[in-house]
C-alpha cells in the first residue's frame, strides 16, 4: 500500500515511523506540509520522493493509495473529504473536524458512496488496558455499569487553546469517544459543565480545567475531569462502577521506584509515552482494515463525538443542561462497538 502523509509535525512523523517500522507491505511515497522544510525532512526519513505544500495535491497523486491526515485540526475535514471524493482510504488524527457540520458532510458523502473510507485516530480504543477493561465489563465483572468516572490530565496542552470549546473538541473528544465505546451507549444529555482557568498564560475565559457531567442512554452517569494543566505528568484513566463492583484502568503501573526521598510508580510525561502501543496498533490495524474495508473507529464515531463536544460547550456557556438530540445512525455504520 502506497501511503501519503499530510502533516509532517509530531503526530504525522509518529504515525509514519510506526507504519514504516511495524506495518507489513507499506511504503510512504509522498509527504505534504505547509512548511516545505518540514515536509522534506519527513520525506527523507521515509524515503518518499514526492513532496507537496498542499495536501490536496498529495491526495490527487496517483502514486498515493491511502492517506494519513495529521495536519492542524482545522484542516482535517477538507483533506478527509478530498480523500473520500477520490475514493482513497484515510486515517485522520482526531478530531475529524473542529465542528460537527463538516464531519456530518463527510458522513453524508460516505453514505452517498456506500463506502466507509475514514478511520479516526481515537487511539484509546487500541490500548491493551482499556481493551481489557471493556472485555471485563462486557463479561459482567462489575454487574450493570451505573457510573463512569474518567480523568484526562495533560502536563500542558499540545497547543494554546483559543476557547473552552476548542479544549472540548481537541482533548475532551477522546473522553466522549471512550465513554461511547466502553458503555456501548450514546450520550443523551450533558447535565452540566463547570470550568476554570489554571494556566495563567491563558485568557481567563479559556478553561483548561473542566468537570463534565453526562447522562448516557440506559441511565448510567458519567463524570469526566478534563485537565490540560496538570503539572506533574500525563494521566488518562477511567473507573467503571457497576452495581456489583468497580474496574479501573489507567493507574500508574510498572516499576516501583524509590528515589529522591520518595517511593512510587512513574507517571508518563505525555500521550506519546502513555499510548505508545496503542498508537502503533491503530495504524498497523488501519492497514489491515483498509484491506477489509472496515475502518474502526469510523467517520460516524468521529462525528458523534463532535456532537457531544458541542453540547458540552453549550452547557458550559449557558449554565444549563444540554440535550444531545438523537440522530438515526445511517445503516452504513454499525452500532458503537
Ligand atoms: C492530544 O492531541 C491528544 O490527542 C492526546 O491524546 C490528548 O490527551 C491531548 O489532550 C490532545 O491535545
Amino acid at each position: 500500500m502506497r501511503v501519503g502523509v499530510v502533516g509532517a509535525g509530531g503526530m504525522g512523523t509518529h504515525h509514519a515511523r510506526n507504519l514504516l517500522e511495524r506495518a507489513q507491505g507499506v511504503r510512504i511515497t509522498a509527504v505534504a506540509d505547509a512548511d516545505p522544510g518540514r515536509a522534506r525532512t519527513l520525506a527523507e526519513l521515509c524515503g518518499a520522493l514526492r513532496v507537496y505544500e498542499d495536501g490536496r495535491e498529495l491526495v490527487a497523486d496517483p502514486h498515493v493509495d491511502a492517506v494519513v491526515v495529521a495536519s492542524p485540526d482545522a484542516t482535517h475535514a477538507d483533506y478527509v473529504l478530498a480523500c473520500v471524493e477520490a475514493g482513497k482510504p484515510v486515517f485522520c488524527e482526531k478530531p475529524l473536524a473542529t465542528r460537527s457540520g463538516p464531519a456530518r458532510a463527510i458522513v453524508e458523502r460516505e453514505v452517498a458512496l456506500g463506502r466507509r473510507l475514514v478511520q479516526v485516530g481515537f487511539q484509546r480504543r487500541y490500548d491493551p488496558e482499556f481493551q481489557a477493561l471493556r472485555r471485563a465489563v462486557l463479561e459482567g465483572a462489575v454487574g450493570r455499569p451505573v457510573l463512569y468516572r474518567a480523568w484526562h490530565r495533560n502536563v500542558r496542552a499540545a497547543y494554546a487553546p483559543q476557547s473552552s470549546a476548542e479544549v472540548l473538541a481537541n482533548a475532551g473528544i477522546h473522553d466522549f469517544d471512550e465513554l461511547r465505546w466502553l458503555s456501548g451507549q450514546e450520550v443523551e444529555v450533558v447535565h452540566g459543565v463547570v470550568g476554570r482557568t489554571v494556566d495563567p498564560s491563558l485568557p481567563e475565559d479559556v478553561f483548561d480545567l473542566q468537570l463534565i457531567h453526562l447522562g448516557l442512554q440506559g441511565g448510567a452517569l458519567a463524570l469526566v475531569e478534563l485537565n490540560l494543566s496538570a503539572a506533574y505528568g500525563y494521566e488518562v484513566g477511567v473507573e467503571v462502577c457497576g452495581d456489583r463492583g468497580s474496574l479501573t484502568a489507567g493507574l500508574p503501573g510498572g516499576l516501583m521506584v524509590r528515589a529522591e526521598g520518595g517511593c512510587g510508580r512513574r507517571v508518563p510525561p505525555d500521550w506519546l509515552h502513555r499510548f505508545e502501543e496503542a498508537y502503533a496498533a491503530e495504524v498497523v490495524g488501519w492497514v489491515d482494515r483498509v484491506k477489509r474495508g472496515d475502518p474502526w473507529p469510523d467517520a460516524w464515531d468521529g462525528y458523534v463525538a463532535l456532537v457531544v463536544a458541542e453540547a458540552c460547550a453549550e452547557a458550559l456557556a449557558t449554565g444549563r443542561p444540554a440535550r444531545v438530540v438523537p440522530e438515526p445512525r445511517p445503516s452504513l455504520y454499525a452500532a458503537v462497538r
